[in-house]
């Protein structure tokens, strides 16, 4: 046994050192086996350990490559030069040696989403290790391609529209369909808001229905008959043939039918109007080229104002003025048609009589009309106090009679 190469464990350390990494580690069988050299080969114990005691056994019979060449024939199935082996022992001692494992079919799969990427947990007896696919941008595909757990989830939002219209949608519905965006339906002007969605915010909101009755003062004759004789239970005709309009009262002592109501409430297109006491003045009758001026009893603020009226003698233009606490006005024009046969009207068939001898009632005729004015948001807010007209016409004729006045709030 004289001159047989003995390991010792200073000797496999030096071994190690200049060992490919994958032979870094004396395996244990090995070793069991070198306690078996070690027996035998005593008396050369101080030979072996100067043969490897240099830096470097380059072209020399290295220890651990003789035991492997002698002890290791028939256990292992490559020498330790070349890669890790598997030494058909599965689980035993001899099997702890790293990076050594069974090529038992099993696999490792690592990473998220498209990531994911499952690889032999063996190979050769050589355990693998498991690297993730590369990433991508997130797409609306139902697939979680930028493999943060999270499937569709960064595709952007879609909005479209403007005003109270603008829509905000996901870009992606589950199952990776790609969304559509639809704008909401415009709706009825709101002050403050873009309601209409043309992108301009509102300055006029919608007319504000019912109205209810705004009572004021300023009228300038009487010219409802509430008691028979017209004469003297009125100021003034409205036209040039000496009409006058009566109330339900009148009728029943003339024997007519027709006539204003009782209560003087004029109930038409949502609104409602008031008549002033059948026994003062109670209509504002201008003539070509007159103005004259309402004035709210209480003034307040309004979304809307209704004015009820007609002419005589021929349709013509009237100016309407909202006239406000803070000084301000708005002028609007607008017309009224004559009391006979004008479309649409809000009231008819109460009927006319003539002051000088209280006779033809048409029933059909005459008519009123309103005159609506929507007010700007801004002047939602002001508080009206008077409201005065102009009758635009030039010839002498035509006469605008206001009757009513009614309003909605803001
Ligand atoms: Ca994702
Ligand atoms: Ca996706
Ligand atoms: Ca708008
Ligand atoms: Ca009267």
């Amino acid at each position: 046994m004289a001159g047989i190469p003995v390991e010792t464990s200073a000797h496999v350390a030096a071994h190690r050192q200049k060992a490919a990494p994958n032979e870094g580690i004396l395996h244990r069988g090995r070793l069991a086996r070198l306690a078996i050299w070690s027996a035998l080969g005593g008396a050369a114990l101080a030979l072996s350990l100067a043969a490897c005691g240099g830096s470097t056994d380059v072209g020399n019979l290295d220890a651990i490559d003789v035991v492997d060449a002698e002890a290791d024939a028939g256990l292992t199935t490559a020498d330790d030069a070349a890669a890790p082996v598997e030494d058909g022992s599965s689980g035993d001692a001899a099997d702890a040696r790293p990076n050594e494992c069974e090529d038992d079919g099993g696999t490792i799969t690592c990473g998220k989403g498209e990531c994911v990427r499952t690889v032999p947990a063996c190979v050769g007896g050589r355990i693998q290790t498991c690297t993730p696919k590369e990433p991508s941008a997130e797409t609306c595909d139902g697939l979680d391609n930028d493999c943060d757990g999270e499937i569709d989830e960064d595709v952007a939002e879609l909005t479209c529209g403007v005003g109270t219209c603008k829509t905000t949608v996901p870009g992606c519905l589950p199952g990776g369909v790609t969304n559509t965006c639809t704008p909401g339906a415009p709706g009825p002007k709101t002050c403050g808001l873009d309601n209409d969605c043309d992108g301009v915010m509102d300055e006029t909101g919608p007319m504000m229905m019912p109205g209810t009755p705004v009572s004021v003062r300023g009228f300038n004759v009487d010219a409802i008959a509430e008691m028979k004789p017209a004469a003297t239970t009125t100021s003034s005709s409205l036209d040039l043939t000496a009409h006058v309009l009566y109330t339900q009262t009148y009728a029943a002592v003339a024997g007519i039918a027709g006539g204003l109501p009782n209560s003087g409430t004029i109930l038409a297109n949502g609104r409602q109007y008031q008549l002033a006491p059948f026994d003062k003045s109670n209509m504002l009758k201008l003539g070509a080229g007159q103005e004259g001026t309402l004035s709210l009893v209480t003034p307040a603020s309004f979304a809307s104002v209704s004015i009820l009226g007609f002419a005589t003698e021929g349709s013509t233009g009237v100016s309407v003025t909202l006239e406000y606490s803070d000084g301000s006005k708005d002028l609007s024009t607008a017309s009224l048609r004559d009391w006979y046969n004008g479309t649409p009207s809000i009231i008819y068939g109460f009927g006319r009589v003539s002051r000088t001898d209280d006779a033809e009632p048409s029933f059909n005729n005459p008519k009123m009309y309103a005159i609506d004015v929507n007010l700007s948001c801004a002047a939602r807010t002001k508080v009206l106090k008077s409201i005065s007209f102009k009758n635009l016409s030039l010839n002498p004729a035509p006469n605008v009679v206001i009757v009513a006045v009614s309003a909605g709030q803001p």
